[in-house]
């Protein structure tokens, strides 16, 4: 219905308005006619694991109170989002061992598009995993690193993953080895949750979660071996100055987006883009305007600066300003519809992964080796868009703000070490101690339009930075804030309660010379596999604490999750030890054990747990008590 508001982005407003008088169709329109939702699936009591089914769990004690096989409320409860989690750590990991044979092949001189960018970050990893650097070239160490990389996904012996134990506090690697959920391939973790929850198999719910967090684990190690080798491969992240919504679109430029998660593609468009800037001129354009859409547009903000388009639930929109002249997509959050919505403008959507295909699309397969050659013909295919596109209306909305991102862990460390070179991280957890700060929030995740686009996002931002809360965030939600404008120096006056604007302040103070635009209020960490910059630096905290993860004042929140990929972060969270909060409700209502377990039983265990919230303002108060109550058993 027209009253209902459904974004609290004025682009994506503006943009719903004219989709409405043009009867163009969006996820917005879908999502309303798709109420109801069926009730069953929504609280996760709908079992389609066997084809007896699928089986529908009745209240009472009847038959019907059970599925075919006898299986409870509990197991199904269980089973379902242990499968989600399973989903999640794939997708993931299979992007990081995408990067991890990209840095092999390239360091065993097979790619000559692709080589080693960031040395020392690749000599700080090899060290943390006890790869010695010594008399090695950096090809022959990166081929030592990768090759690590791989045995994490394959390994059929019982040792816990590398980027796991090397990367997390003792506390945690003896909790984790206590409670068999150690991954110790990725793979394998995944295979075994199939497994585990196939028919017949495991009807224990406690074990089935447990089995869950373990794929949560696997997902945290293929989010950080994705981390760590893109910035290997592409360089470790540094502040950037730059600008998010649709307004980054530009009538007179070839406007080329770039959509979905893997940085090979991407970055690779955005290096050969600055060497076609003049065949662009030569059709007439006054140049290139790239801009990305989810996390490979994090990705190339983050390292280049690329501004940002847009999220995951306004992706269509921006085709439908009639600028967008290619958007070139890869893996995972590409909505199979921006195709039909790409076919009502002139706009060619360009798919790239040869498992993430689009019926209508263009298809150019892309391979490391002829990286170079397909970004060409992808801004090819844009330039000869740009022409087409002559004489046709476009319709951008005027909305955007500036950003300041690129804030890799080693570059926060940076800035602390500007006041305190010996112990940089000494800063922050003073800061806290001195209840400067109250605590440290990561906000991460998706979109969904069960609740108001953007707003939860923005709402809890708002109230934790207004509470003294450090925030650090990535994904869309990060996207969210930055297209809000609270990634600019001045929303730190707007929004900033007096403790994090002194901090901020002089953070900024010390790092004058670095910093050319100052600091923003929350600080962009990067793309979701980028969660692990926000893992690594409350492990430094805790380290600095004296204190396992569990004790640190660090809370995360996916305001608006969505993803199978949201629901394994958000279960290595929890196993982390930090308080977790979900603003959209994942299908686990249907057992209140299940729900239990999530909330209560999983604090017992490993100190983190759930917090399902729909209401923002209480999500934020509830996020600030969890900080609270962190910082006072410290004895703050
Ligand atoms: O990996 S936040 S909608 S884009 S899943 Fe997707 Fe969710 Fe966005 Fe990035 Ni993450």
């Amino acid at each position: 219905p027209k009253d209902i508001m459904r974004s609290v982005d004025p682009a994506a407003l503006y943009m719903l308005e004219k989709a409405k008088d043009q009867n163009l169709i969006s996820s917005y329109d879908r999502f309303a006619a798709q109420q109801p939702q069926c009730a069953f699936g929504y609280e996760g009591i709908c079992c389609r694991i066997c084809f007896q089914g699928p089986c529908r769990i009745k209240p009472g004690d009847g038959p019907g109170s059970k599925g075919i096989c006898g299986a409870t409320a509990y197991t199904i409860v269980s089973r379902n989002i242990a499968r989600m989690m399973a989903g999640g750590a794939s997708a993931h990991s299979d992007h990081g061992r995408h990067i991890v044979h990209a840095l092999l092949h390239a360091a065993e001189g097979k790619l000559a598009d692709f080589k080693v960018t960031d040395v020392e970050k690749l000599n700080r990893v090899a060290e943390r995993i006890g790869i010695s650097a010594e008399g090695k070239t950096e090809n022959e160490l990166a081929v030592e690193v990768s090759k690590a990389a791989l045995e994490d996904f394959g390994r059929q012996t019982d040792e816990p993953c590398t980027w796991l134990t090397t990367t997390i506090t003792d506390g945690r690697n003896k909790k984790f080895a206590d409670c068999c959920i150690a991954p110790t391939a990725i793979d394998r973790s995944v295979v075994s949750l199939l497994h585990q929850t196939h028919i017949g198999t495991d009807a224990d719910p406690v074990n089935i979660i447990f089995g869950g967090l373990k794929c949560g684990l696997a997902d945290y190690v293929g989010m950080h071996i994705s981390t760590d080798l893109s910035d290997v491969l592409f360089g470790t992240p540094k502040p950037v100055v730059t600008e998010a919504n649709l307004g980054v679109l530009k009538e007179d430029k070839v406007n080329v987006i770039v959509h979905g998660h893997n940085p090979i593609l991407s970055q690779t468009v955005v290096n050969v883009a600055k060497e076609m800037e003049a065949e662009a001129k030569a059709a007439g354009a006054t140049g290139i305007q790239l801009s990305g859409i989810c996390c490979t547009g994090n990705e190339v903000l983050m390292r280049s600066g690329v501004p940002i388009a847009t999220n995951f639930s306004s992706q269509e929109l921006a085709i439908m300003t009639g600028a967008v002249d290619v958007m070139v997509v890869d893996v995972q959050c590409i909505m199979p519809s921006v195709q039909a919505v790409a076919e009502c403008f002139h706009t060619k959507i360009v798919t790239t992964m040869d498992i993430s295909k689009i019926p209508g699309a263009h298809h150019f397969a892309f391979d490391e080796e002829h990286a170079v050659e397909s970004a060409k013909a992808v801004i090819r295919l844009a330039i000869e868009g740009y022409k087409n596109r002559q004489g046709m209306a476009c319709d951008i909305p005027q909305i955007k703000n500036k950003v300041i991102a690129g804030f890799s862990v080693e570059a926060i460390v940076e800035l602390l070490a500007a006041i305190n070179p010996e112990t940089p991280i000494k800063v922050l957890t003073d800061a806290v101690e001195a209840g400067e700060l109250a605590g440290v929030a990561l906000l991460c995740g998706c979109n969904n339009l069960e609740s108001v686009h953007d707003n939860n996002h923005l709402t809890i931002a708002r109230e934790l930075t207004k509470n003294n809360v450090f925030v650090v965030t990535t994904g869309c939600s990060a996207q969210a804030l930055a297209k809000a404008g609270m990634m600019a120096p001045e929303a730190i006056e707007e929004y900033a309660g007096e403790g994090l604007k002194n901090f901020l302040k002089r953070l900024a103070d010390a790092n004058q010379d670095k910093l050319t635009d100052g600091l923003p209020l929350v600080f962009h960490m990067g793309s979701c596999v980028d969660n692990s910059r926000a893992h690594d630096l409350s492990t430094m905290m805790a380290k600095q604490l004296n204190v396992d993860t569990p004790k640190v004042p660090f809370v995360a929140s996916a305001p608006e999750a969505m993803s199978e990929k949201a629901v394994s972060i958000g279960a290595g969270a929890v196993a982390m030890g930090y308080p977790t909060h979900v603003g959209t409700m994942p299908p686990i209502e249907g057992s209140p054990l299940v729900f239990g377990i999530a909330t209560q039983i999983a604090s017992d265990v490993y100190g983190g747990y759930f917090i399902f919230e729909t209401d923002p303002m209480v999500a934020a108060a509830k996020l600030l008590a969890s900080l609270d109550n962190r910082t006072w058993k410290l004895g703050i």
